[in-house]
């Protein structure tokens, strides 16, 4: 364990699950929690999906597939395929092995365990270290508001690949969901070491687990710094609809507009890092009341996301130094 106390990742799927590989490449197990999103959950053909929490416990365990982003490597579609010639629902991809993952998962629930102890049973039979926790135990549901009506969060993002206008988001369930007791434990941990907001959807990802009741205030009081990495470079996202979502809501698509964001939770973010090729944007940020930090954010390979991970520790560390 390294001795800048325990850190604390909130994050989405595929770009956070790239820094959660990073931070669990730099830090023993005891050292790191990588708290997921579970607002992107729904049930289908009758089994409980959980992407986020599929994306970084297949991430952590090297068995993602790396193009796709979600998913497990060498996957065959044996029962989508056959499924869909059945005239059954083939829009969502289940390949033959991620469905091993969702019965399993759909079956200790229905023995009665919850989502935090059938995620930890996945995570033990998959051979992975760290730990991981469902944002909240609890039923917290996306609902994407469009032009055209609401749609459920698979439904905008898989069926109609993102394709409707966006004009906001609320998340059903919300606000009589209680955030998992570990997190909340961890957030008053004197332990703790810092809270890294990883490199995710801030409205479809990251809103969701600061918006659990008591998340914010248990953020604030936490005396260690929040760092969060942009998800945007360029101008684009690396992965996702977050920068259609930001033009459609009126937003720019950049991380300044990211920071802005996050700073509508006044003294929630202390660090926001920033990719080399968005310099031009720090003093924008800076104004915000953040301190910033330049780095390559574009996680290509293994050496990469520990790179960003160590920059990322160093970064909290040096604001906890000197606040
Ligand atoms: N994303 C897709 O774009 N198409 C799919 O068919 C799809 C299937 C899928 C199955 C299991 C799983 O855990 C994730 C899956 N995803 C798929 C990814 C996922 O829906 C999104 O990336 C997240 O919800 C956004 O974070």
């Amino acid at each position: 364990m390294r001795d800048g106390g325990h850190i604390l990742a909130l994050s989405g799927g595929v770009g956070g699950a790239k820094l959660a590989t990073g931070l669990a490449s730099r830090l023993a197990p005891e050292a790191l929690t990588i708290v997921c999103n579970t607002a992107d959950d729904f049930v289908h053909l009758g089994l409980t999906i959980c992407p986020d929490l599929d994306s970084v416990m297949y991430a952590l365990a090297g068995r993602n597939d790396t193009e796709r982003g979600w998913g497990l490597a060498n996957e065959t579609w044996t029962v989508l395929e056959t499924l869909g010639g059945l005239g059954g629902e083939a829009w969502f991809r289940l390949g033959d092995q991620d469905l091993a993952t969702h019965l399993q998962r759909s079956q200790r629930l229905r023995e009665g365990a919850n989502l935090s102890k059938a995620t930890a049973e996945l995570c033990r039979a998959l051979g992975i270290a760290h730990r991981v926790l469902p944002m909240s135990n609890d039923p917290v549901r996306t609902v994407v508001q469009t032009a055209s009506g609401e749609l459920p969060f698979q439904h905008y993002f898989v069926r109609e690949q993102c394709r409707p206008e966006v004009t906001g988001f609320r998340f059903e369930g919300i606000a009589a969901a209680r955030p998992q007791a570990d997190f909340l434990a961890r957030l008053a941990d004197p332990a703790l070491g810092a809270v890294l907001i990883c490199p995710s959807n801030p409205f479809v990802s990251v809103d969701p687990i600061l918006q659990l009741p008591g998340v914010l205030d248990a953020l604030r009081a936490c005396p260690v710094p929040v760092v969060a990495v942009t998800p945007i470079v360029g101008g684009q996202a690396l992965k996702g609809p977050a920068a259609k979502m930001m033009r459609e809501l009126g937003l720019a698509s950049s991380a300044e507009a990211v920071a802005a964001w996050y700073a509508r939770y006044p003294g929630l973010v202390q660090g926001f890092m920033l990719d080399e090729i968005d310099r031009a944007q720090q003093p924008a940020i800076e104004a915000l009341g953040m301190r910033v930090r330049v780095t390559n954010t574009v996680m290509k390979n293994a050496g990469d996301r520990g790179m960003l991970a160590s920059v990322a520790l160093a970064f909290a560390q040096e604001i906890a130094g000197h606040p």
